[in-house]
């Protein structure tokens, strides 16, 4: 009686450190891998989709900051209301300084605005060379000063003599060649006229 009791407890004792059969760490590996495919994939969802909100954060900052300049322009009077348009749009007449206008098109953007002092012109890449002046003859156009990743375009529509529809839109530059645009509009009005 006491054998077959010792006989039972060491077949007990065999079965529990059998361990994994080839096929259960065969199918564990499968099972394993499959979870971290899902977990590559998420990851890179959650980059791709993370970069694309940077972008969106960043365009919509480059839209608001182009309108707020351009609305600061007007109330400081520094530009005349007239005077607030795209190349070949401008009316200088009476100003006190003569404004070339905004760029047409999409444009690189600029880290400086250039000798106008004025964003979103012809002249923003305009470097004033070794002397630091500007209109001298070292002056050049300095790739360095392009901000890469966006371009931007501002579109002005004089809707009546004292009211501009101010339109920016700015195009973002994703990883694998995807690009993606968002627009921002403003209608600017001729506040010096209306209450001043
Ligand atoms: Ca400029």
């Amino acid at each position: 009686m006491w054998n077959d009791n010792a006989a039972t407890a060491a077949r007990i004792s065999k079965k529990t450190q059998d361990g994994f059969s080839l096929l259960e760490a065969v199918v564990a590996i499968f099972i394993l891998t499959i979870g971290l495919l899902g977990t590559a994939a998420a990851l890179s969802y959650a980059i791709h989709y993370g970069t694309i909100s940077r972008n969106v954060t960043a365009a919509k900052s480059i839209i608001v900051g182009q309108i707020e300049e351009i609305e600061t322009l007007r109330n400081s009077r520094r530009l005349d209301f007239k005077q607030i348009a795209n190349v070949g749009g401008v009316d200088n007449t009476d100003a006190t300084a003569t404004f070339n206008g905004f760029s047409t098109g999409f444009k690189a953007l600029s880290l400086n605005p250039g000798p106008d002092g004025v964003n979103g012109t012809d002249d923003d890449l305009l470097d004033p060379g070794g002397d630091g002046v500007f209109g001298t003859g070292d002056d050049f156009t300095n790739p360095a000063l392009v901000r890469s990743g966006y371009m931007k375009q501002i579109t002005i529509t004089n809707l009546s003599i004292s009211m501009k529809k101010i339109e920016i839109k700015v195009r973002y530059f994703g990883e694998g060649g995807r690009v993606g645009e968002i627009a921002g509009v403003c209608y600017l009005n001729d506040e010096g006229r209306l209450t001043r």
